[in-house]
């Protein structure tokens, strides 16, 4: 068993220029409600270090976090495609998580979420292509395994993947909620923010 991430929040920044100095960064992005907050909380093996919502936009700032004992950081990105968003609202949503993909120089990995239990929408696949376009190291990881009924479990690994352009074994799944690939992936973020301590 891979022991909790040991995250403390730094800060909640408004603009990329308020974010912390950092020599490596995990960011989460992915639409709204996909299970982002929450999935930084099952690292850490907390429920109140990053906030969750019912309510889709929650999150409407770069949230950072830092691991225990270094300056390496865990960017928590507000979700896109927040359907009752005014437009000027998630225009500038959008604009903010763009600029931080592209200026951010200590980034280490892109973690892509993907709803697993509803696949890529045409959004994901747009932000997945944007992503290659501009080259960013990414993973994609499909949440709320929990919520994919067994009995159809490999026929949706294989759909999710193909959505994505991938093959099944390139996903990371997790269930928040479960601690499904959760010790998997604390390995992984460990292995990314250690990258350039
Ligand atoms: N069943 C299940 N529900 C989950 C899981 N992860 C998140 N959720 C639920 O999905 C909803 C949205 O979760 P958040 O973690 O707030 O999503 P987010 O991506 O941070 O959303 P924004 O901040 O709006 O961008 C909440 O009701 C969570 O309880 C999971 O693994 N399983
Ligand atoms: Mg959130």
């Amino acid at each position: 068993m891979s022991p909790p991430l040991q995250l403390r929040f730094v800060l909640s920044a408004p603009s990329i220029n308020q974010l912390p100095d950092s020599p490596a960064e995990v960011a989460f992005i992915g639409r709204s409600n996909v299970g982002k907050s929450s999935l930084v909380n099952a690292l850490a093996r907390r429920t109140d270090l990053a906030k969750v919502s019912k309510t889709p936009g929650r999150t409407q700032h770069l949230n950072c976090f830092d691991l225990d004992g270094t300056a390496a950081t865990i960017v928590d990105a507000p979700g896109y495609g927040f359907a009752s968003a005014p437009k000027r609202v998630r225009a500038s949503w959008q604009q903010m998580t763009e600029e931080y993909l592209l200026k951010r120089e200590n980034l280490e990995m892109v973690l892509v979420l993907v709803d697993g239990e509803i696949g890529p929408t045409k959004l994901d696949v747009e932000v997945l292509d944007w992503i290659r376009h501009v080259q960013l190291p990414h993973t994609v990881v499909a949440t709320k395994h929990d919520k994919v009924k067994a009995s159809v479990r490999d026929k949706r690994k294989r759909e999710l993947a193909e959505g994505c352009s991938l093959i099944p074994s390139d996903i990371v799944w997790v269930s928040a909620s479960k601690g499904v690939g959760i010790d998997r992936l604390r390995d992984l973020v460990r292995l990314w923010l250690g990258r350039g301590t």
